[in-house]
């Protein structure tokens, strides 16, 4: 038996700022089997963008936090492989947390999403798709200058 994955949320125009609505928990399609299930993803399938890179982040001293920064145009898609933490989301205008617990499901964060990732279990193990390569010049470190971006 399959699940089924949710729906895709619409791509954004490059000149539009995203909005935290922009943000979904998908989830994603899991086969369960007498030996164990299995949950997959594939680029612009379950995920609204072709996969360039995948990172892990893990062994996280609890108490840390990752993140606080947005990106200008990287789009990610994050997973809870293992154990829990939450990702505090900010669009400029309003704040939301969600909390991932369970690999079937992950957070979609378009561009110009400032986050941060907080409230690791022991054990936890994030892993982040990301629709392109390392880029130190696509990331903003600094929350004044995040909110003066245009919209
Ligand atoms: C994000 C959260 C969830 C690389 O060399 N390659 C990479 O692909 C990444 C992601 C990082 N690095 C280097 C850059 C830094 O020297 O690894 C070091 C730690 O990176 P950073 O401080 O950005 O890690 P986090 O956990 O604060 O943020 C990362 C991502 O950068 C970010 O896009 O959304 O994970």
């Amino acid at each position: 038996m399959t699940d089924q994955p949710t729906a895709l949320p619409p791509t954004q125009s490059d000149s539009t700022r995203p909005s935290l609505a922009d943000c979904r928990v998908l989830q994603l399609p899991t086969v369960h089997d007498r030996r164990g299930n299995l949950t997959f993803i594939e680029g612009e399938r379950q995920i609204p963008f072709a996969i360039a890179r995948a990172y892990y982040i893990y062994d996280v001293p609890g108490g840390s936090e990752r993140g606080s920064h947005a990106h200008r145009s990287l789009e990610q898609f994050i997973v809870a492989v293992s154990g829990s933490f939450d990702v505090v989301v900010d669009d400029g205008r309003e704040q939301r947390r969600f909390p991932l617990n369970r690999c079937y499901f992950g957070l979609y964060l378009p561009r110009m999403m400032w986050r941060s990732l907080d409230n690791f279990s022991s054990g936890a193990v994030c892993m982040v798709l990301a629709s392109q390569v390392y880029d130190e010049s696509d990331y903003i470190r600094d929350y004044e200058t995040f909110l003066a971006e245009p919209r």
